[in-house]
């Protein structure tokens, strides 16, 4: 079996666009550094790494019959807005169970953001005062038996879209496509960086590029920034998903240990809340390059690559490739943070 055997729903615009990030680079002084853009890949409620995945689900979910896509997340969850989003691009019912995964005192963080959006889009929010993790739910379950309770067919998506059998397949495909532009572009990614936390984004990227290097492609680091912080935890399900992920893709071997690298320390202490690398993070890539990571994922994975190339664990001759996996719209309940311009010494 390989990666074509499966079929695919496209819900994004086409390959998302990779560009360098020069004054990063020059401001680091290390790696040069460029971005493919999940941000900005779909037209669908801003898309995100959860719309790539989601074109794999699909198919799945068409076929089963299904009228009610049912998904799980934070208040301020990416995942269940590009799920509501996806339902009303397909004319099915969203049904979104949105936790209280983090402990944020922000007074409209259950109101402005993803949240709003999936309420545009007619999705049925059901908020729950559970808090984080990316486990199965009973209030999933209950609202998956109240869909069929009702009449209606649901589909189960797990938090992320990561612990389903085809959770996968979204990233592996970008493996293929970086390889793509890579061609066109004439450039070699020999690292990638991207936050994982439910792990099905990271963990696609290591079956897909391994198979790649099967197929005779370069040898090349793919570093996770756990933004977790429960990283065992984290870790466990990227490795788990990335070998089942890389069996359906056709890998022939084994996944060593050495290629599921999940890295600590720019978390901070909860998942959800921005610590002063996050800030920083955000600000700078903001100020350099007008690029707007969000608090929750990518201002600590963009933490990871600043303290990777800086400290020299990522070399000075090495092209790295951030994966900006999307996420802005959770900036609006983080607004407190952001009350005053801090323009940094650059
Ligand atoms: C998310 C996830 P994985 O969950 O696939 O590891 O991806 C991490 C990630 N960046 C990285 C952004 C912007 C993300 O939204 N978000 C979750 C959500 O509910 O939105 C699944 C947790």
């Amino acid at each position: 079996m390989t990666l074509s055997d499966f079929p695919r729903y496209p819900l994004t615009f086409g390959p998302s666009p990779v560009h360098p990030l020069p004054r990063l680079t020059a401001h680091l002084g290390g790696a040069a550094i460029w971005a493919k853009r999940e941000d900005c890949n779909s037209g669908l409620a801003y898309g995100g790494n959860k719309t790539r995945k989601l074109e794999y689900l699909v198919p799945d979910a068409i076929a089963q019959g299904a009228d009610t896509l049912v998904s799980i997340g934070g208040y301020q969850s990416n995942h269940t807005r590009q799920v509501a989003a996806v339902a009303a691009r397909l004319g099915m019912q969203a049904v979104l169970v949105q936790e209280k995964w983090v402990d944020w005192p922000d007074s409209v963080n259950d109101r402005v953001g993803n949240i709003l959006l999936s309420r545009i889009m007619g999705a049925e929010v059901r908020i729950d005062p559970a808090g984080f993790g990316i486990g199965f739910k009973d209030s999933w379950k209950q609202a998956l038996d109240d869909v069929t309770a009702r009449g209606g067919t649901p589909y189960a998506i797990p938090a992320g879209a990561s612990d389903h059998r085809l959770g996968g397949l979204g990233f592996a495909r970008w493996a293929q496509e970086v390889a793509d532009q890579e061609r066109e572009l004439d450039v070699f990614f020999d690292t990638v960086v991207v936050c994982s936390v439910t792990g099905s984004t990271h963990a696609g990227m290591i079956a897909g590029f391994a198979a790649l290097e099967q197929a005779g492609g370069r040898p090349r680091r793919v570093i996770g920034i756990d933004a977790s912080a429960r990283l065992d935890e984290t870790r466990d399900q990227v490795a788990r998903i990335a070998r089942s992920t890389a069996s359906l893709v056709g890998l022939q071997r084994d996944l060593r240990d050495d290629e599921i690298v999940v890295l600590p320390g720019w978390a901070g202490e909860r998942y959800g809340i921005p610590v002063d690398s996050t800030l920083h993070a955000i600000k700078l890539t903001g100020q350099l390059e007008g690029m707007i990571i969000d608090p929750v994922y990518e201002g600590k994975s963009m933490a990871g690559l600043i303290d990777l190339v800086t400290g020299g664990d990522i070399p000075k001759d090495s092209t790295v490739l951030y994966a900006h996996l999307g996420g802005q719209p959770a900036l609006n309940a983080y607004s407190s943070l952001f009350t005053h311009a801090d323009a940094l010494p650059l």
